[in-house]
């Protein structure tokens, strides 16, 4: 195990996402740096649209900034790339291999989240294995394209009152709406855009955590 541990994959309130081209001009690598300089805890590769040879160029470094710092870093749908930069964890969808098949294949040690958007899916990740879930669309987002209809807070009160893993809210949150989704129970927040389009990065993320504190505090 390298940064993040298996057992406890989300021990942080924020979960930051990279997406260049919601980056205000920035590289992902200058996104991350400056994640990791404001103290954030667990980062996804995530880019739909460029090519492998870029991607595990990216990867690479963003393995070394990540492990130099003691943050876990998961990357999204590419198994084989997960594996081949030493990532501590991978993400994956609904529509991609079975679970159960994506954990022979990484072995024992990495993490395997994956995206759930209803009862249904949440229970059938928690018997295939998932060591957390992603809980979403919360709100309307256009960051991910072929998304499916908000599933609104409703769905995150069923994870939180049912379901027995570790879970991250995501979706279309924002500062103005990060605290309704503490108060309904999630502990840890993934956010695209809200961050990455942020001119000063550490001041949003100083402003999101303290939310997600004073939301925490009223619970
Ligand atoms: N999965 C469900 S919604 C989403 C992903 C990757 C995109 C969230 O982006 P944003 O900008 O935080 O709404
Ligand atoms: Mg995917």
């Amino acid at each position: 195990m390298n940064s993040m541990d298996r057992a406890n994959p989300l021990p942080t309130d924020l979960y930051c996402i990279t997406a260049e081209d919601y980056s205000l001009g920035r590289s992902n690598i200058e996104i991350v740096k400056q994640w990791i300089q404001a103290g954030v805890k667990v980062i996804q590769y995530r880019e739909k649209d460029k090519d492998m040879k870029l991607k595990y160029q990216e990867c690479k470094v963003i393995r070394e900034l990540t492990k130099e710092a003691g943050v876990a870093f998961i990357v999204n749908d590419d198994i084989d790339l997960a594996m081949m930069i030493g990532a501590d964890g991978v993400h994956i969808g609904q529509d991609d291999f079975p679970l159960t098949a994506v954990r022979h294949l990484v072995g024992e040690n990495m993490i395997i989240g994956i995206s759930t958007h209803s009862p249904e899916q949440a229970q059938a990740a928690v018997i295939a294995g998932a060591d957390y879930i992603g809980v979403g669309p919360i709100f309307k987002t256009s960051t991910k394209k072929n998304v499916c209809q908000p599933v609104g807070l409703e769905y995150l009160q069923y994870v939180v009152n049912n379901i027995d893993l570790p879970f991250v809210a995501i979706g279309g949150i924002k500062e103005s709406n990060i605290s309704e989704v503490v108060l309904r129970g999630a502990k840890c927040i993934a956010m695209v855009t809200e961050i990455t389009k942020a001119q000063d990065i550490g001041k949003k993320i100083g402003d999101l955590r303290k939310i997600i504190k004073n939301a925490k505090e009223e619970i």
